[in-house]
């Protein structure tokens, strides 16, 4: 509850869309966890009732707490502990209320039924991964990944394909990016391409040495880490590295799903989905073999 109380307050310094995604994330969390809140109670004719505020707007809310400490600091009240999960669903299906209100003293948090819903559905807070066979040009969402080489100025295979697609002007952009070194990733804008960013990354020519498994990490890891800054919620990748560079298919689908999976349960909300674009029958049938194996998030 204390981390609720501290990811609130985050909130209101950051007043971002990705700490508002964090705190419902952690509600959810909460709520599976079997975590209880406080919440007051007041007496109607003998009976023991959740207490309610009234808005402006002629709306009651229900009201919660994370805390003792939240509680202490009004008015004196009866309080009842309460499961996350029971306070939720009582608000979700009480008529003439639109939420609840979290620690209304300090730091509050109004916690409306619209997002109740999502967060008892499961809608938008999870990122979705998915495979699929095809070619990564066609992607429509926000961002696609080249596997580029470190100069950055064009090559064969799905780089060839990203140049192709988007135009000349992508060449003349690269050429003012100074390379790019292995591991690493740079973005720029897509001129004919339907999506708004491509992510250059590099990986690792395959040698069969460890450090080969890092480098194929650090280019979903910083992607993902540019992507998140540049307010992309949807991006596609190629399985990087298994052409030109010879990574085996097997291996390199570990390291791209179990990254892919770290950074989005480090990092929850912000990425929304994450579609890892095949160009062979092969290539899909490691990843979809890795992905079954690995337990969702
Ligand atoms: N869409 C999705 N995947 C594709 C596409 C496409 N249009 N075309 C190929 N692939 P590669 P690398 C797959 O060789 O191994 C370039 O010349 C392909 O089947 O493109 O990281 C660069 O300039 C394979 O599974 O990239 C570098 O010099 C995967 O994309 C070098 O190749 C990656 O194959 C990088 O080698």
């Amino acid at each position: 509850m204390e981390k609720l109380e501290t990811l609130i307050q985050e909130l209101y310094q950051e007043g971002t869309r990705e700490k508002n995604m964090e705190v419902l994330s952690h509600i959810r969390k909460l709520a599976k966890e079997e975590k209880q809140f406080i919440i007051p109670v007041g007496d109607a004719n003998g009976e023991k009732v959740y207490r309610r505020l009234s808005l402006d707007d002629g709306q009651d809310v229900f009201v919660a707490f994370t805390t003792q400490a939240q509680v202490d600091l009004g008015q004196t009240t009866e309080t009842l502990n309460q499961s996350v999960m029971d306070v939720l669903h009582m608000v979700h299906d009480t008529q003439g209320v639109s939420g609840v209100v979290l620690n209304p003293w300090k730091d509050s948090y109004f916690l409306p039924k619209v997002l109740i819903e999502m967060i008892l559905d499961n809608k938008n807070l999870e990122s979705e991964i998915k495979v699929v066979k095809g070619d990564i040009t066609t992607f429509d969402g926000d961002c696609i990944v080249n596997a580029a080489n470190e100069s950055l100025l064009g090559g064969g295979g799905v780089d060839g394909a990203i140049h192709r697609a988007a135009g000349p002007m992508l060449l003349e952009e690269c050429k003012l990016l100074n390379g790019c070194h292995t591991g690493q990733a740079k973005i720029t804008k897509v001129y004919d391409l339907k999506v708004k960013y491509v992510i250059h990354t590099v990986g690792p020519i395959y040698s069969g040495q460890h450090e080969d498994e890092h480098m194929l990490r650090d280019c979903y890891w910083n992607s993902l880490t540019l992507a998140r800054k540049n307010d992309i919620h949807t991006i596609a990748f190629p399985a990087i590295s298994t052409g030109v560079y010879g990574y085996p298919i097997d291996k390199a689908a570990v390291v791209a799903v179990d990254t892919v999976k770290e950074f989005i349960r480090e990092h929850p909300g912000k990425i929304e989905l994450v579609r890892f674009v095949l160009f062979s029958a092969d290539v899909l049938a490691a990843y979809e073999k890795v992905i079954g194996e690995r337990t969702i998030l």
